[in-house]
């Protein structure tokens, strides 16, 4: 049946080594601090706050080390995500729904992978709202940054190109048919060809621009159909909204989604009944003035009320 959402779980995952950034690992404290929780109850939600999957055990071995194409920090990152995989999976099973609060978007190797595992006899769909595609692999990276590379980790069609665990973790849980994309503006050559080649639909800034939100949104539900047996991951990268709105960010692109265009999408995620996990990542507070750290916070917990409660309203 429908998820109501009358339960939730919050995953903090206070990760940094996607990026070279050191304050995107503060993203789930302030979001938390600015009042998240305590606003979600406010509208009858029964919010359980799981903790912090956090890096020390990694920290002890933080010599850089890359992976076979220059990943940065590769096994840190592929080992910080396998634990938060074995949390997310925990989280749904018991509520139905886990939020996830990055730390830079390599922690969707662990999100996505978690949800696919509380999900075993089902096909998990991802919406990836993002300026970016985030499928690079290590040999397409230019920048060798793991918060580029999430989304290769999952798809089989690129299984032979990405680098996993000895284990071999993770596994692939899905193939390009499986995601689409909302908000791109800065994707690489590499990574268009990927998009190409799988034909994974992917709405750009253009698009959004062309057709509106609404035939955007439409088309994308219409392609990934959510249902029970189709359980809906939705990865929300705050950088896909425009920096105007969301400046606190690492990697900020000009030209991107107005808030009210990201309230829209979230609002017609829930409105699906099918959403389970949710990211959302790249919130860096240690970055901008005040008022930036500000106005990333206010448009942050703008998109998380309307995608968990389904309200609109100031903070
Ligand atoms: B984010 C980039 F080169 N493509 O791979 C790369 F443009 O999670 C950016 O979307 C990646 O913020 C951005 O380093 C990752 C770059
Ligand atoms: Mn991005
Ligand atoms: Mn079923
Ligand atoms: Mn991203």
């Amino acid at each position: 049946g429908r998820l109501k959402h009358s339960h939730i779980g919050i995953v903090s995952a206070a990760f940094n080594k996607g990026q070279r950034r050191n304050g995107v690992k503060d993203g789930p404290t302030v979001i938390k601090e600015a009042g998240l929780i305590k606003r979600l109850q406010e509208f009858d939600l029964k919010v359980i706050d799981y903790g912090t999957v956090s890096m020390e055990k990694l920290e002890r071995n933080s010599s850089l080390q890359l992976g076979p194409d220059g990943e940065r920090h590769h096994d840190a990152v592929l080992a910080y995500n396998r634990e938060l995989a074995s949390l997310v999976r925990k989280v749904i099973q018991e509520n139905g729904l886990c939020l996830t609060l990055g730390g830079d978007h390599s922690i969707a190797i662990g999100t996505i992978n978690g949800h696919a595992q509380a999900n075993p006899d089902h096909q998990v769909v991802v919406l990836w709202v993002d300026a970016h595609a985030d499928i690079n692999t290590g040999g397409s990276s230019a920048s060798g940054n793991m918060h580029g590379m999430p989304v290769s980790h999952h798809l089989r069609e690129l299984a032979k190109d990405v680098n996993r665990l000895p284990e071999s973790w993770p596994t692939p849980c899905m193939s390009g048919n499986h995601i689409a994309y909302i908000g791109l503006r800065d994707v690489e050559d590499c990574e268009q060809k990927f998009l190409d080649d799988l034909g994974i639909l992917a709405f750009s800034m253009k698009e959004v621009e062309k057709l509106g939100i609404f035939e955007v949104i439409n088309q994308c539900f219409k392609h990934l159909q959510p249902s029970t047996d189709r359980p809906l991951h939705l990865s929300f990268d705050i950088d896909a909204l425009d920096p105007l709105e969301a400046p606190s960010t690492g990697t900020p692109v000009r030209g991107g989604l107005s808030l009210r265009e990201g309230v829209s999408i979230v609002e017609a995620v829930r409105e699906t009944g099918f959403l389970k996990a949710m990211d959302l990542v790249e919130v860096n507070p240690e970055l901008g003035s005040e008022k930036d750290v500000k106005l990333t916070l206010q448009a942050t917990k703008t998109i998380l009320l309307a995608a968990l409660a389904g309200r609109r309203g100031a903070f």
